[in-house]
């Protein structure tokens, strides 16, 4: 006859003993599992007489249930403690400030980016994104632009491989393709601006393959060449932060306007540095035009009805004018020292009301 006592006490100890949950199923096993003595115990009541089994059944029993229940407890405690250890461990102080300190800040393309955008939602006009792998019928055919045109040669453009049924993919030269998607979809009246990534083989100090542009377009039965002309003052006061400009319309050409213009800016270049408004300089700005009849017909808008004006304008030449950066090159670094030199901070958004640079 066992020790019943002491096979308990020695159970009890261990399973106090048992330090995580491997060690407490590994007690478990060798006093309640199919061998377990506990289980061998049990199993010898079976070659009891009626009397002893009398006798012992219920000290068997009492045994197994103790120990059962102090496995439970231990499973519970120790499962406990598992919990408490990893919620001490990944405890995070929520009174630390989010950031030890402010490391990054806006890049200048970015910042004259939410400028321009800030400036022309102010005069009513809406966002147009498109991709920057474009159809060669968007960037180019639909754009008046013919197949022996200069601008398509290959080493102007970025030319992915032929599909299976010979059209090719560029990565688009111009945001020009969003006006186009936008006018395949749209009915007038239009008035969007297209700002976004353009690709274009040149690369010197101020050229870059990838560069910024944004383009405007504004289609509707009466929109001509003085609302144009308006437009262009208005975001060059907003965008240059001066009370008065003084524009230069050049004669121009581009296969997707029908009379094509140029803008020139008056500056001050006297001193060293630029001062826009006023002096005897003039700064290139923008092209634009009407745009073309057969553009209109070719992206679904019936010329005969419909007209209206187009513009683009560089993004990372605003953002070196405006900021006075003399070369292109470091927009494309990565460099920190350069760019905490600009300072804008995440949080200073440009808004007409506010300020746009501040
Ligand atoms: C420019 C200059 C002149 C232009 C034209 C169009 C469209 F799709 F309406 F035909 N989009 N953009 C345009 C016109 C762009 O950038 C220097």
């Amino acid at each position: 006859m066992p020790d019943v006592q002491a096979l308990e006490t020695s159970v009890l100890n261990a399973i106090a003993g048992a330090s995580d949950e491997a060690a407490l199923e590994a007690v478990r096993v060798s006093a309640l599992g199919k061998k377990g003595a506990i289980s061998e115990l049990l199993k010898s009541l079976g070659g009891m007489s009626p009397e002893e089994r009398k006798a012992n059944g219920p000290l068997f029993n009492g045994l197994r249930d103790r120990v059962a229940a102090a496995l439970a407890a231990r499973k519970t405690a120790l499962g406990e403690e598992a919990l408490n250890a990893r919620l001490a461990f990944e405890k995070i102080d929520v009174t630390l400030p989010a950031r030890p300190e402010a490391t990054g800040s806006i890049h200048p393309v970015s910042q004259v980016l939410d400028e321009v955008i800030a400036i022309f939602a102010d005069l009513g006009f809406a966002v147009a994104e498109g991709p920057d792998v474009e159809f060669d019928d968007y960037n180019f055919t639909k754009l008046n632009i013919p197949p022996d045109h200069p601008a398509r040669q290959m080493h102007d453009t970025f030319y992915l491989k032929e599909q299976a049924d010979g059209s090719r993919h560029v990565l688009r030269t111009h945001t020009s393709p969003v006006q186009v998607r936008t006018m395949l979809k749209q009915k007038p009246p239009i008035r969007i601006i297209a700002p976004g990534r353009t690709y274009r083989v040149d690369s010197d100090a101020t050229h870059s393959p990838m560069f910024h542009q944004f383009e405007g377009l504004v289609i509707d039965e009466v929109t001509n060449l003085g609302h144009l002309k308006w437009t262009m003052e208005e975001f060059c006061k907003a965008f240059f932060e001066v009370d008065e400009v003084e524009l230069r319309a050049r004669p121009s050409f581009f296969p997707f306007t029908e009379p094509s213009v140029e803008w020139d800016m008056r500056c001050d270049r006297s001193g060293g540095q630029i001062r826009f408004g006023t002096g005897n300089d003039w700064l290139e700005l923008a092209g634009s035009g009407m745009v073309h009849p057969r553009v209109l017909e070719m992206c679904g808008i019936d010329p005969s009805r419909y007209q209206g004006y187009a513009f683009g304008a560089g993004i990372d030449r605003l953002a070196m004018l405006k900021y006075g950066a003399p070369d292109l090159r470091p927009f494309f670094e990565s460099d920190l020292k350069w760019l905490r030199h600009f300072g804008f901070t995440a949080l200073d958004l440009p808004t007409l009301a506010g300020g746009l640079s501040r």
